[in-house]
Order: structure tokens, then C-alpha cells, then sequence
């Protein structure tokens, strides 16, 4: 884990420009209540970054806010590219892996390029507001956040520059097994990095143009002239004359399909690999969790379809099953999501979208023990005002219905994308018709809709989610456990005895031990410590009164207990034969430290 320090040329001049072009008068401005007036990092969060954008965002971060932000890079992608991460918090109090930690990763299906920016925004907005926001100051005292702007920078780059990304990561791989790899996927006729659809002009086709929108075409009724042949998508060539067509291109796997719980090959969970953890991408971030069980909380951002999903991704959850009691804070958590963020609805995977075997968000639940989401974004009931009459009545043939192939579960919506495209886009989503040559259908025409629309956030509606998502990650965050020692008594017995008598409170929604995690021991349980007296015996008070309790037998000075449930108090009485003024401490694997001295 080297702390990443390289900044190109590029990043140089662009920190220069920064100071020159954006240091701010605060007479200026005047606040708008919810975002900082004069960010000392200037960031525009209507438009999507590079690689070299992201490095540059986070280079700018850490410089601007050295006491609260680290960039460190995880490992390296098939290509090389670092993987970059933030770690967020309050420096100087316990290290950062003594706190409950909250990790984001996004991007790791390249085409879903948006969670990038939402988990960057969360780096920013808490730097941002910290120093005049006692909440955000406490939450970055108690907690820190792991953030990966991308897991698959490989498949970003390869998505902003060429046309026609996979899903997945880039490493090479034989998919038709003809002994080639990555020989025949799509092209891009033209050049323009796009792959667009493809007509060819037929007097006979079953096509014409939209005689009210040159952007569509419309099917031929009886008794009109066709005018094109609807040829699909834009390239159909076979590169390598084995007679199929597009069957080999880059990568063609799922990186989300390859972590190692309820892992299955391939012919039971397609776009697995060869085997659990087939990609260094995913071995960063394995490795990097490893390292840093005291994550609580996770999010992996996805796209689309408007969700908050929530585990398990398996009918019962192949092995591991959420207790009624993690249930019951998945769902009131995430109950707060739906809140939140505007069309977005709280599902189950397995149950209300579809079966995933070795997803990412199961093996930070059932293999780490956090407690976990996916924020499938962006929807496209975000795109009219579905309180207005006519968006509910789409003019024939035009309205489409929920997301792109997602869940049923999402949410019903009707909108239409070239209505969007050309009111509130002023058409810029759509390349023209033009004409271009193809190697077997000579001329054609290629256009549609580009990349950046249908599964992404238009500019302007993307900080305004990217916000909603992000309050929802901190809410996350925030409600990861928070332990405190509240109360010390300190009686005399007699005999030369003494009783201490300890109050250990969880102060937030999430016990510091999830079901899959006292089922499979993935963390020690907490630790009471008694320092300052010779302990003669501990006792676990079970009951209401004092009277009822558990004896530990052995090592009564470090007691040991599986579980401080949410919301819940814990009292733990010692008798002491030495001391007078005692410590009481906490250490909890994702609970953090807490301790108190008695008066
Ligand atoms: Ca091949
Ligand atoms: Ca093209
Ligand atoms: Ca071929
Ligand atoms: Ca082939
Ligand atoms: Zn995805």
C-alpha cells in the first residue's frame, strides 16, 4: 500500500491553473445552505472524470485537506493503472483502522461510470463542509471512509475513449475458444468512439423516418413507401472469418460475478471466471478489506435502474442468512434511502431483481461481516416532473417503461428519451444520421443516442443525485456503531473489596457483530478491559437488576463479549481486590475504541 504521490504533467498545471483561476472572494458569494460557498478544492459536478481527472481530484484533495484526507493506491489494474483510494477522517485522535470504517466502491461494471463522481462528491462534501459542520466533525472523528473512485479504471478509460465497452475489466480473454483473444467485437465505423445504430437505405424496408422527427424512424403501415432497413447495432463485422460475428471482443466478463462467497463457475453464474478473485482488481480491494476489518459499512455503486439493493443476492442466502435483527436494521436503514433519494426504491436481489452468485456486496456482508448496499443509480422517472399529467401518457409508440432491462421492482415510470433529449438536452444526446461505408452492406448510415445517455446522469441532474446518494452513505456511515463507556461506579464492599460497575453503550443502529459474523467468527469479539486493580472476578449483568448476570471465569480483567447490539446498553460489573481509580476500555473490531476513568 504506497501512498501515491505521482502527479503528472497534466495534474501540475491543472494545480497552478487552480490556484490562478479559482481562489475565491468570498464576497463573491452567498451561501446556498447545504454546500460550501468557497470549496478550496473547485469542482464542477455536472460532467464526468478521467483517470487523469480522478488522480487530479484526489491530488488536489489531500493537498487542500492534509488533516483529514490520504491518497494511497491499493494495487494495479490488468493494465497497470493504480488503484486509487481516499481514506477520509479526522487524523491525530486513534489510527484510522481503529474507528469503524465505511467503504465506497464504484465503476466496477465500466460502463456504470456515475458511481465515480458520487463517490467522489462524498470525498468532497465531507472535506468541504467539515470545518463549520459539527455534525460532519463528529462523523469524521468517529468514523473513516475508504473511497475508490473507480474499481475498474481500465474499463473507464476504455469506455470515455473507444467505442463499445464491455461490462468488465479489460483482461483478455477467449470467449468462443478458437485460440484468439479479443479478435472480433464491435466497431466503430466512423471513428467517432461511439457505437451507434445502422440503417441502410431500402425503398422496401420496413422503416421509414418520422415524418415530425428526423432523430426516428417508424414502422411502414400498408400502403406507404419504406424508406431503411433497420441493420442494429453500428459495426456487424467478422473480423476474423470464422463466421460469426462480433463473438470475441475485449474482456466479456463479469467482475461482479468473481468474489469469493456463494462464488459458482460459469455455467451456473455466467461472466465468472476461472475461479474466485480471477482479477487483480478485485485482489486489491479483497487485500485492502483484509486489512481493514473494521469496515462496517459498504457501498458498491452500480447503474441503473434506480435502487437501493440490499443483500442477500441468493434465495435464503445460499449459506449465510441475515438474522431478524440484521433484517430489521437493513431495511430501516435502507427505508431511509428510499427517502432520500428521489425514485429510487429499496430491493432485495435475489428476490425482487435476480440471482448473482459471488457478488462484491455479499462478500463484504457474509465473508467480512459489514453491513452492506448497492445503489443501482440513475433512473429515468428523474428525467420529466411525474406529477404533470401528460408524463403519465406517452404519445403512441413512444413512451417506454422502468429502466434499461433492470428489475421489475424498479419503479414504473413512463418517459421518453427523445422528448428528453430535445427539451431538456436541446438534443445534444443525439448523433445525427450520417452516412458511412460498410465492408459487407456498403453505404449506411449510423446515429442514435450517445454512451453518455440513457444509462447516465445528464450534468445537471448529476450533482443533485450525487448529493441524495451521498447523504445516504453518510446516514449509512453514521449509523455504523458508535461505543461508549457512560457510566463508572465505584463501591466499597467490604472485606477489601470493591465493586466497578460499567455502562458500555452503543450509541447507533448497527450491532458491532452482524449474524454471518458471530456465525463464522470473522472478528474477535469486543474487549472490556478493566485496567488499574487486581480483578478478581467479571460478570456479565444479564438481567435488569445487577443480580443477574454471567461469570467469566478466566482473564475477568478482559472480558469478552460476542455482541453490543444496537442502540442497546451493556452493563458489566467487576469486584476488585486493589486500586482505587479504574479504566474502563473498549476495543471493538468494528465498534473502535472507547474508554472512561472512573472519579
Ligand atoms: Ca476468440
Ligand atoms: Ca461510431
Ligand atoms: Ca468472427
Ligand atoms: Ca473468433
Ligand atoms: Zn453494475
Amino acid at each position: 500500500m504506497k501512498k501515491y504521490y505521482k502527479i503528472g504533467l497534466m495534474t501540475a498545471l491543472s494545480l497552478v491553473l487552480t490556484v490562478i483561476t479559482v481562489a475565491q472572494s468570498p464576497e463573491l458569494y452567498f451561501q446556498a445552505v447545504g454546500s460550501p460557498v468557497n470549496p478550496k478544492v473547485a469542482m464542477s459536478w455536472n460532467r464526468y472524470h478521467t483517470n487523469a481527472g480522478i488522480a487530479d481530484f484526489c491530488n488536489r484533495l489531500a493537498k487542500a485537506y492534509p488533516n483529514l484526507v490520504t491518497v494511497s493506491s491499493a494495487g494495479k489494474s490488468v493494465q497497470g493503472r493504480d488503484m486509487l483510494y481516499l481514506t477520509v477522517t479526522e487524523k491525530g485522535g486513534v489510527p484510522d483502522t481503529q474507528k469503524p470504517g465505511y467503504y465506497v466502491g464504484a465503476n466496477i461494471h465500466s460502463i456504470e461510470i456515475q458511481g465515480t463522481e458520487m463517490a467522489m462528491y462524498l470525498a468532497w462534501y465531507l472535506c468541504e463542509m467539515h470545518a463549520g459542520n459539527p455534525f460532519i466533525q463528529e462523523l469524521l472523528r468517529d468514523k473513516v471512509f475508504y473511497i475508490f473512485p473507480t474499481n475498474n479504471p481500465d474499463g473507464r478509460e476504455h469506455f470515455m475513449t473507444l467505442a463499445a465497452t464491455p461490462r468488465s475489466g479489460l483482461a483478455p480473454r477467449d470467449d468462443d475458444r478458437d485460440g484468439l483473444v479479443d479478435e472480433d467485437g464491435f466497431d466503430d465505423l466512423n471513428g467517432d468512439g461511439e457505437r451507434s445504430q445502422m440503417r441502410k437505405r431500402n425503398p422496401n424496408g420496413q422503416y421509414r423516418t418520422d415524418p415530425n422527427d428526423p432523430r426516428k424512424m417508424v414502422r411502414v403501415i400498408e400502403g406507404q413507401q419504406g424508406e431503411w432497413d433497420l441493420l442494429g447495432s453500428e459495426g456487424q463485422i467478422d473480423n476474423d472469418n470464422d463466421g460469426r460475428i462480433d463473438e470475441d471482443g475485449v474482456g466479456s466478463y463479469d467482475a461482479n460475478r468473481d468474489w469469493g462467497y456463494n462464488w459458482r463457475p460459469n455455467f451456473i453464474q455466467s461472466g465468472a471466471d476461472k475461479y474466485p478473485f480471477s482479477f487483480p482488481e478485485n485482489q486489491a480491494v479483497r487485500d485492502f478489506g483484509l486489512k481493514h476489518m473494521n469496515i462496517a459499512g459498504t457501498q458498491s455503486y452500480h447503474n441503473t435502474g434506480g435502487m437501493v439493493l440490499r443483500g442477500p443476492s441468493v434465495e435464503g442466502g445460499g449459506s449465510e442468512v441475515y438474522s431478524r435483527e440484521d433484517d430489521m436494521v437493513v431495511d430501516a436503514i435502507g427505508k431511509v434511502g428510499e427517502k432520500l433519494i428521489v425514485g429510487y426504491r429499496l430491493v432485495t436481489i435475489w428476490s425482487d431483481m435476480y440471482t448473482v452468485w459471488g457478488g462484491e456486496l455479499d462478500w463484504w456482508y457474509a465473508a467480512q461481516g459489514a453491513f452492506v448496499y448497492s445503489n443501482e443509480l440513475w433512473n429515468g422517472n428523474l428525467m420529466f416532473n411525474q406529477l404533470a399529467p401528460a408524463a403519465t401518457t406517452p404519445a403512441a409508440g413512444q413512451g417506454q417503461r422502468g429502466g434499461q432491462g433492470q428489475a421489475s421492482a424498479a419503479p414504473q415510470f413512463t418517459w421518453d428519451q427523445y422528448d428528453f433529449d430535445k427539451l431538456l438536452l436541446m438534443g445534444d444526446a443525439f448523433i445525427p444520421w450520417t452516412e458511412t461505408t460498410h465492408p459487407v452492406h456498403g453505404k449506411v448510415e449510423v446515429g442514435g443516442f450517445t454512451k453518455a445517455f440513457s444509462r447516465l446522469h445528464p450534468g445537471f441532474i448529476l450533482e443533485t443525485d450525487a448529493h441524495r446518494n451521498t447523504a445516504f452513505l453518510i446516514y449509512h456511515a453514521y449509523q455504523t456503531p458508535k461505543l461508549e463507556v457512560t457510566d463508572i461506579k465505584v463501591n466499597d464492599i467490604g472485606g477489601g473489596l470493591k465493586e466497578v460497575i460499567a455502562t458500555i453503550e452503543n450509541k447507533r443502529m448497527m450491532p458491532t457483530h452482524s449474524a454471518q459474523n458471530l456465525r463464522y467468527k470473522i472478528d474477535p469479539p469486543n474487549y472490556i478491559f478493566l485496567d488499574g486493580g487486581t480483578v478478581v472476578t467479571g460478570l456479565i449483568v444479564t438481567g435488569a437488576e445487577l443480580d443477574v448476570f454471567t461469570e467469566q471465569k478466566e482473564n475477568p480483567a478482559k472480558m469478552e463479549i460476542p455482541n453490543i447490539r444496537g442502540n442497546s446498553k451493556l452493563t458489566i460489573k467487576w469486584i476488585v481486590s486493589s486500586g482505587s481509580k479504574f479504566t474502563v476500555r473498549v476495543e471493538s473490531v468494528k465498534g473502535g475504541r472507547a474508554s472512561a476513568q472512573s472519579k
